[in-house]
């Protein structure tokens, strides 16, 4: 069993007076994507290539063929014009199929020497060993669960897979968030790899708030791994008793967008804040992000949260966004297809419905850009033409191709 429901302190216990309202939920997008959008490239075309439902992440392969995980639970292959039917092998996921559903089938990736060993890396909600039938979910709204039926404990897993075709093989799991617990929320489970192979992924707090000050839990941290699953002796709390020795850095609350600025080799987040305050967090060795003993926003009826201030102990972040982006997925764009962008991070936004193009002045913000789509955006990527494209957060939602109108 994996139940470790600790006594809730007062930030759990603000939040339990709360409306059900979440951060990423406020409208579904309907509307249609514009066909043109001006930009500071000039225009460009927006382009609908396929529908998927609830796509949740996308990653290519070295050979153009590009992978999208839908929420549900399917992985399917965009291909020379065409969606693949659902992968086999994809693991069975914890999907409860309510639009707060933060699980089921979440990020992809793929090794660095995928030419040589075919790997590939799945994030996903998986239940627990031995369910608990006593076991009930309390219905609170932090838990993000509309009825109290949902009993299953679970918790986010790295798996990786040897892809063979449109077939996965000898799938297992290298790393779990610990403690699994019921409830649809903050899984994060974003995954980056670094220039030399290592492997970071980001763990949601669970919304259970104190777990991301303890490195007793691996939740509410940027975790760094080996691609088996080890955990590298170099990391700063390798050696610690009782701390969690995958721990890279600590005090955050969920991190579903993060990417290296491949030129620096930083490694920034962009975190989802309460009400208000979503970080954009340089992510350094051992540091703890404050989380949830200070943020700059506030909980979800207005009760206030310290900010982050000038002499508290916390790593600040480099810039907060009110109101709000709920950053979704990010990535490095280092292409030439779009005039003046190469060198830049892509942030896709479910709230502001478009992506955040970013600039950086060594650990510095050089230049924010709005690019405004109309939908929520979950994910981002650019393909292998430099075109850049992006996935919409919905139940028919769609693979856009992002291409200069020139
Ligand atoms: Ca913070």
């Amino acid at each position: 069993m994996h139940l470790h429901f600790k006594p809730l302190g007062l930030a759990a216990a603000i939040a339990l007076a709360f409306s059900p309202a979440i951060h990423a939920d406020d409208d579904d997008s309907s509307a249609t994507p514009p066909s043109s959008v001006s930009t500071s490239a000039g225009q460009v075309n927006v382009e609908t290539l396929a529908t998927l439902e609830y796509p949740w992440a996308m990653a290519y392969l070295p050979d153009g063929r590009l992978l999208v995980t839908e929420k549900p639970g399917r992985m399917r292959i965009w291909s020379e014009g065409s969606l693949s039917d659902p992968l086999q092998g994809v693991p069975e996921v914890v999907y409860r199929g309510t639009e707060q559903e933060q699980g089921g089938l979440l990020d992809v990736e793929v090794d660095p020497d995928f030419a040589s060993n075919n790997l590939i890396y799945l994030t996903y909600a998986e239940a627990a060993q031995g369910q608990s039938e006593a076991l009930e979910d309390s219905g609170d709204a932090r838990l993000l669960s509309p009825d109290k039926s949902d009993n299953i404990v679970r918790g986010g897993v790295v798996a990786r897979a040897r892809l063979d075709g449109n077939t996965l093989h000898d799938l297992e799991i290298i790393w779990r968030q610990d403690p699994m617990t019921v409830g649809r929320g903050h899984f994060g489970n974003r995954l980056n790899f670094d220039a030399d192979g290592m492997l970071f992924v980001t763990s949601g707090d669970r919304m259970r708030f104190e777990p991301a000050q303890s490195k007793e839990s691996n939740l509410g941290k940027v975790v760094r791994i080996n691609k088996d699953g080890s955990i590298p002796d170099d990391n700063p709390f390798a050696d610690e008793d009782d701390a969690k020795g995958e721990i890279w850095s600590y005090g955050h609350r969920n991190i579903l967008a993060a990417a290296f600025d491949r030129d620096t080799g930083n490694f920034w987040a962009f975190e989802m804040g309460p009400l208000g305050g979503d970080e954009v967090n340089l992510v350094k060795r051992g540091e703890n992000y404050g989380w949830p003993e200070v943020s700059d926003g506030s909980h979800y009826a207005n009760q206030p949260i310290p900010s982050h201030a000038g002499d508290d102990e916390y790593e600040k972040p480099v810039r907060s966004w009110t109101p709000v982006v709920s950053p979704s997925g990010a990535h490095w764009y280092d292409g030439e297809l779009f005039s003046g962008w190469s060198g830049s991070m892509l942030v896709g936004g479910l709230t502001s419905k478009g992506l955040v193009r970013l600039t950086f002045n060594g650990e510095k913000i050089a230049m924010e850009e709005r690019i405004v789509l109309d939908q929520r955006i979950r994910d981002v990527i650019q393909a292998p033409d430099g075109a850049i494209l992006v996935i919409v957060d919905q139940e028919e939602g769609g693979l856009l191709r992002l291409t200069p109108a020139q």
